[in-house]
Parts: C-alpha cells; structure tokens; sequence
C-alpha cells in the first residue's frame, strides 16, 4: 500500500498556510527557541540536494521544540546582494535585480513543497530598500563610533572581477569565487575597525557553545601575540628622512625580545612608507625596481616561498642594548600590514631569517644554547650581556621580561600585544550592493540624515565596473550629485558595501522585519536573541561568523541588543558529496535537484532520507537508490495506521517495552542531534510491531506523533485518518514512562535436564512464566521436552534458565 504523496504533500502544506500555524509571537510566559539556518544567496539555478543537508535536520528540531513546548521562531531570507547574483547576471547577459527576484521566487517555491515550517511572514531579502534602509542606519552608528574609515592601503585587487577582496575572499592568492587572480594594489577604500574588538572577539569565545575547532579558527585569525615593539635608532639620518621621522628610529615588533643580543640586521617592509627616504643614492635604483617585482608576488609567496629575496638599502639602524650597528635590508617576507612593518633578524633563532642570512651572507649569532641552528625552542642564553643588561643563563621568558623591563627604563621599547587580525576591508567598486549613507562636500565625508535613508540603489542598464576599478555607480550623474539640507553641493560616495554587510545583521531583522522606525524593536531582540541553534556550512568559520560578532558588539555597546553574543549554540551540517564522490556543486554540474526525487518519493521520503545518509556532522554521499528504503518505511506506517484504525489491543511486554524505549531514543537523539539514529529507532519499532502482528489505534497516534518531525505531511495524513481534530504538527510530544521501559535485553542459554539446548533474548524484566514460555517457542527446546510436563524451572533472570522435565 503506497500513500499519495502528491495529493498529501500539497494538502498539508496549504493547511499550514492558510492556519498560519508556523507564525510566532513574542510570549513573555513561553519559553522561546530561535533557530537560525544561514540563509542563502540565490541562485538561478535553484537549490540542490545538499542545501538540504542542513534545512532538514533544522526544521526536524524545530518541529520537536514546538511540540515540546517552545515558541519556536523559525525564519529564512535570502542574502541577496553580491558577487554571486552579479556575476551569474553578466555572464548571462541580466540584470542582477531580475535574476535576483526570479531566483528567490524559485527558492521559495522549492522550500515551500519540502513543508519546512518556516515563518513565511518573516522573510527577508537583504537587497529590499525596506532591508538595507537598516543595514545603512547601523553603517552610520558604526561611522559615528569611528569605526569606519577611509585608508589608502594595499588590498587584494582581481583584475577578473574587477574589484577589491577581503581577506577571507581569497584562499591561497587566488579569488574564493571563480579562482581567479589576486594582487596586492594599493588604493583608496573604507574600512571598519573591527581590531579594536579584537580582545573581546577572542575572549568572549568562552562564553559560547561552538564546535571546538570553529573557535580555534577564530583565535587563530585573531592571531594574538605577546611580545615587545623596540626602537633601532636610524644612524646618520639624512635631512629629507629627518622631516619625515622626527623620532630618528624604527621601530620593530617582535615575540622574542629576548633575543635582542643576537638581532644581527633589520628588515623594513618594501611597501613602507620610509623605505625610499631611507635608501642611500647607490642603492636607489635596486630598492625601486625590487619594490615593483615584489608588488607582483602574491602574499601567500610572500609568506611561504621558499627563496627569500631582498635589497640592502645602504642604510644602518642601532641595537638599542649592544649600540651594534645593523644593515637595514627590505625584503618581501616582512609584511607591511603586521606589526609595525620593521623587524629585527634573528637568524640563529628565526627560520625566515636564518634563510635569508644564509642566501646573503649575513652574520649568525646564537643568544640561545642549542646543539643546531635555527634553533626556535625555550633555553639558556648565551652571548647575552652588556653592563647594563645581563640575560645569560635565563631561559625565554624570564630573559625577555628583563630585557622588556630595561626597553621601558630606557625608553627604548615597550611591552606589546599584537593581533593578526586586520581591519575589515568594507568597500567593492560594484553595482549590486548597497550605497553608503555617506557624501563629501565642504565639509569633508559626512552621513546623510536618517530621513534620507534608504540611499536608493539607481537602476542602471550598466552594471559592470570598470577596468579602472570604478564603482559603476560613478557613472550615475543623478546619483552622484548632492545637495545638503543649506542648499550646498556635494558628491555621494560611489562605492558599495561588502554582501557581510546585510548578513552581519540579519538574525535581527527577522526579529522585526515590518518595523519602518528602526531596525527592530528593543523587545523582539529582548525576547528572542540569542540564537538558540544557528546552523550552517563551516566554511563560514572566520568570515561571517566573525563579522557578524562585531557588528553585534558594537549594537550592544550602542544599547540596541542586550546580549554580547549572537549565537549560543552554533553547528555544521557535513557536505553532500555527489555521486561523482565530490562536493555537489554547480560549477562541476553533479548537483542534484531535489524537485524531481520529490515528485516521484515525495517530500517527506526525500526528508527521511536526507537524515539517514549519515551523521548530521559527517560528510555524506548522495545517492538516487537509497531513497526507495526510505519511501519503504513511510509506506509501512502508513500501512499500520490504516489497519489499526478503531483496532485496541494490548502490547506485548516486549513490545510495550520497545515502545517506551523508542519515545525516549527519538527525544534524546533529537536533542543531541543524532538524527540519522532518530529514524533507524523509529524504522527498528515498525518492524517490531510487524513482527508480532500488532495492529493498535494509540500506537499509532503516537507513531504520529513520533514522525512528525521527520515525515510532517504523512504524519498529518495519518492523524486526520485517525479522527484528530488537531493538527499534528501543534500537538504535543509524547512522554514515555520509565517504569515501561524494562531496559536490558540478554541472550541467555536454556538447559533441559543440565544440557544446553539453544538459547533466547530475554529481557531483564521477564517473569519465570514469560521466560519459560520464550524459551518453549525452541524448536530445540520443545523437542528436548519429549511433551513431558516441567518439574522444576531455575531461572535466574539474565543469567541461567534450565528446566527439569518430569521424569
Ligand atoms: C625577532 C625574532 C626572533 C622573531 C626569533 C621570531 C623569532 P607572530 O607569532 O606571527 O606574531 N615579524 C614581526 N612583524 C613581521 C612582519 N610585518 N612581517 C613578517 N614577520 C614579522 O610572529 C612575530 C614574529 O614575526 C616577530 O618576532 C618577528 O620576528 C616576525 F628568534 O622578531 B621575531
């Protein structure tokens, strides 16, 4: 007997829509559960098996803490501006606006016939002016609190997509989307200080409940570092370097200060500012031209090639503890973006520097005892005292506190944390974005004011930027061209916000999303933040996740949200590999679509089948054939609920007994998120009741109940079939009762007359009779009995079962 997914799926769906049964209130007097999936960009091509892979396990969850009891907030949006929709618009020759629109339209659709239940009233598409009206009022509150600035700096530019990068944009020197080309230019472009939370970003990690090596990820590109800034004072300055740099020295942050003794030459970054006034007349023309052929290297080649290259610049520096003058060199293996841009080398006890000494012939001198050099390890030092310093014999840490403590005396340095974190790179010279509040007139960059806001994005017909790396909105006359409220002229800022801009934020507006006054009211956040479960790909683990962190800071510090984190609990669905054994994708075209699997199993095999591809964590393959076993299961109780209609008899022990057992296993791997162990419970208690011919109308309520989360519109189906008024995905979830649940199984062997004979499963809690009359379903056993009468049974339950037959 096979159901109607068809007629099912889109009757139940209707039903919950027309009830509005998923849309939720803010009730003071019920607990409430905020569950967050990343919401995604929308692409045209739809949605694949593996968006699945988290929207299922979720809305599992969801349903449950419903029925539990929670008032369960449960909504999805689209990130809509960006690269993505951009790019998919010009290379098929549309406008991002349509395809963004026809796109989101399709995703609903998809999302709608799998009866997620979502809260439809909730949605959001962060490119809706009613969305970043919002997204630009916190842009001002961030601009107001200084946060955001403008710099010239060096920035990932992609000559193929025509625009700058954030760090977290480009993976191993080449763009993250499309894999093209990336170079270090510098150029003029916002940024937002998200260092200044760097400690709070790093301690605040404490407080949540993350996967371990998500946070990990985060320290790690928080990159906190203890160690000392010293000055090398600059000898025989020139006038032209004098005017420049009035404190006459350079200063260098280092982690070991205590190896000051054996610093043997310095390094200036290429990029920095000093460098030319540095550079003696002889050494002008090598300096110039390695600063070109160093602009040209990528920064991971910078960081890992194995040559090291690099340009004495004729100029010396001072070791501030042993007055040893010390070549300044430039070479590309100091970054001009970390620390102060200035080392001191240390060959004997650096690995870059004990390269880059070898290649050029400089001076090694260890300060640490070691048997080899480089030598990077805790130790005694050595070579290390003047009369006013004395380190020798110390080991690292002691020895760098003394020198510390002599750089502060002296004022010759000082004590410093250093963060590898780096300012958020907020601007893209792109159309699909929102424009900044911001405008430049007489008075220097300036917010508009909030009435002006939203800052319509123009319709163009051109959207691609230019060659030059011009925002194309520099190309809008009518756009750029301002007046202020006393009639004076000034000009917009043209470029676009970063598409972390709008997802920073969203989990709030979703709180709110019909507010027009604010962003969202003080008690929606009150009630329903934080996120009680937010899932999403781990791939999202320093970019978003941290952005998002920041932003929600400064809200907190700006007395908008009272909760320092955003997320309590965050964790990452495994990736759908296609049958090809890689990840589904569309660019290698093994994505799969759900639509077509759903019209021939339906829905709700499709759910079940997600969930039992493997563990929530693990990666997992898909394939087309193991959807049938799934399809298999719900056609067997929706069997059972046929025949057991109005049917009332009584469980078995052990039956009753494996029921109790699968309430509580459902519930607690619900809770734990072992959802693929979930299903097989509930599939190993269908066989169950199949086995010993069971048909029963409140088991099969139950049943119901049970498989709700999992199979919603078949769950729904059976309930109505039973003659429930209420809807089964409002009802309540069902309790087990302990004392039912007579726990351990054991196999134990059966003896007649002191021979052992076969053996049978018992449970713990099985009477004499009830093992006895097991132990009789033996073939052996009966055989053994002749069809003589038991004299005598010894039954140690979980141990021995022997029977004496009459003689
Ligand atoms: C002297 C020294 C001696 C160093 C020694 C290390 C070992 P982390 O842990 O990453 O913070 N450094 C500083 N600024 C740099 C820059 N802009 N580009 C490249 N390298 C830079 O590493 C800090 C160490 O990296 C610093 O400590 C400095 O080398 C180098 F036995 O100073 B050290």
């Amino acid at each position: 007997m096979s159901y109607p997914h068809k007629e099912i799926d889109k009757k139940w769906q209707e039903r919950w829509e027309k009830e509005k049964c998923f849309q939720s209130q803010i009730d003071w007097n019920k607990p409430k559960f905020y569950a967050l999936d990343m919401f995604p960009y929308p692409s045209g091509v739809g949605l694949h098996v593996g968006h699945l892979a988290p929207y299922v396990p979720m809305d599992v969850m969801t349903r449950f803490k419903r029925a539990r009891g929670f008032n369960v907030l449960h909504p999805f949006g689209y990130d809509a501006f960006g690269l993505p929709a951009e790019q998919y618009a010009i290379r098929t020759g549309n406008h991002p606006e349509k395809i963004t629109r026809e796109a989101i339209n399709n995703f609903r659709r998809q999302l709608k016939s799998f009866g997620f239940d979502f809260d439809w009233s909730r949605e959001i598409s962060t490119c809706d002016p009613s969305y970043y009206k919002w997204t630009q009022y916190i842009f001002k509150i961030l601009f107001k609190r200084n946060l955001a600035y403008q710099a010239e700096m060096p920035v990932n530019w992609c000559p193929a997509l025509r625009t700058v990068l954030a760090n977290e944009e480009v993976v191993d020197g080449k763009s993250e989307m499309g894999g093209h080309e990336v170079l270090r230019k510098p150029m003029k472009q916002w940024m937002l200080k998200i260092t200044a939370y760097a400690e709070r970003l790093l301690k605040d990690l404490d407080d949540i409940d993350w996967p371990e090596r998500t946070k990990a990820a985060q320290k790690n590109w928080i990159g906190k570092s203890t160690g000392a800034q010293i000055h090398f004072s600059i000898l025989n300055p020139s006038e032209e370097l004098l005017s420049a740099c009035p404190e006459k020295s350079l200063t260098a942050f280092t982690t070991r200060p205590d190896t000051l003794f054996g610093a043997t030459y310095a390094v200036i970054a290429p990029e920095h500012p000093l460098l030319l006034k540095l550079t003696s007349e002889e050494q002008k023309d090598q300096v110039l031209s390695y600063q070109k052929d160093s602009a040209s290297r990528s920064e991971v080649h910078r960081k890992t090639g194995q040559e090291k290259t690099g340009v004495f610049t004729g100029a010396f520096v001072e070791n501030p503890v042993t007055k040893e003058p010390l070549p300044l060199w430039t070479a590309d293996y100091v970054m001009m973006d970390y620390g102060t841009g200035v080392i001191m080398a240390v060959p004997a006890h650096d690995s870059r520097d004990f390269e880059f000494a070898t290649q050029f012939n400089l001076p090694i001198k260890p300060v640490v005892k070691s048997e080899d050099l480089p030598f990077e390890g805790d130790g005694s030092h050595i070579n290390s005292s003047t009369q006013e310093l004395d380190i020798n014999g110390l080991g690292n840490k002691a020895a760098g506190e003394k020198v510390i403590a002599w750089l502060e005396k002296n004022k010759k340095g000082q004590k410093k944390v250093q963060y590898k974190l780096r300012d958020w790179l907020f601007s893209r010279q792109r159309y699909w974005g929102e424009p900044f509040p911001l405008v430049k007139g007489k008075n220097g960059i300036e917010p508009v004011p909030d009435e002006e806001l939203p800052v319509l994005l123009p319709p163009v017909a051109d959207y691609q930027p230019s060659e030059k790396g011009e925002s194309p909105l520099a190309r809008v006359r009518e756009f750029v061209d301002y007046k202020d409220s006393k009639g004076q002229p000034a000009r917009r800022e043209t470029d676009t916000m970063p598409s972390s801009a709008a997802s920073s934020w969203y989990f709030l507006r979703y709180l709110d999303p019909g507010n027009n006054s604010q962003p969202f009211h003080f008690d929606a956040q009150k009630y329903w933040m934080p996120v009680d479960l937010y899932i999403g790909g781990a791939e999202h683990s320093v970019g978003h996740l941290l952005y998002a962190r920041f932003w929600h800071k400064v809200l907190y510090d700006e007395g908008l949200v009272s909760h320092k984190e955003p997320f309590k609990k965050l964790s990452h669905q495994g990736v759908v590999l296609g049958e090809d054994g890689h990840r589904m994708s569309k660019s290698r075209g093994n994505g799969v679509s759900p639509d077509p699997v759903r019209e021939e199993y339906g829905a709700d095999a499709l759910r079940v089948y997600i969930l039992f591809l493997g563990p929530f964590e693990k990666d997992k393959l898909w394939s087309s054939k193991g959807i049938e076993g799934s399809r298999r299961f719900l056609d067997r109780v929706w069997r059972f609920a046929r025949e057991s209609k109005d049917q009332h008899q009584n469980l078995s022990p052990f039956l009753e007994n494996s029921f109790h057992q699968t309430i509580k296993k459902v519930t607690e791997d619900i809770e734990s998120m072992n959802f693929n162990t979930a299903v097989s419970a509930l599939m190993i208690f269908v066989n169950h009741l199949y086995k010993e011919e069971v048909r029963d109308h409140n088991t099969a309520k139950t049943l119901a109940c049970l498989l709700m989360p999992f199979a919603p519109h078949l769950a729904e189906e059976i309930g109505e079939f039973l003659g429930e008024k209420e809807l089964v995905s409002l009802a309540p979830w069902p309790n087990y009762d302990k004392n039912k649940i007579h726990s351990e199984e054991r196999t134990i062997g059966v003896q007649v007359n002191g021979k052992t004979r076969g053996s049978v499963v018992l449970l713990l809690s099985d009477s004499e009779e009830e093992a006895v009359k097991k132990a009789l379903t033996l073939p052996a056993v009966s055989q053994a009995l002749q069809g003589k009468e038991i004299q005598k049974v010894i039954y140690k339950p979980g141990k021995i079962l022997s029977l004496i037959k009459k003689a």
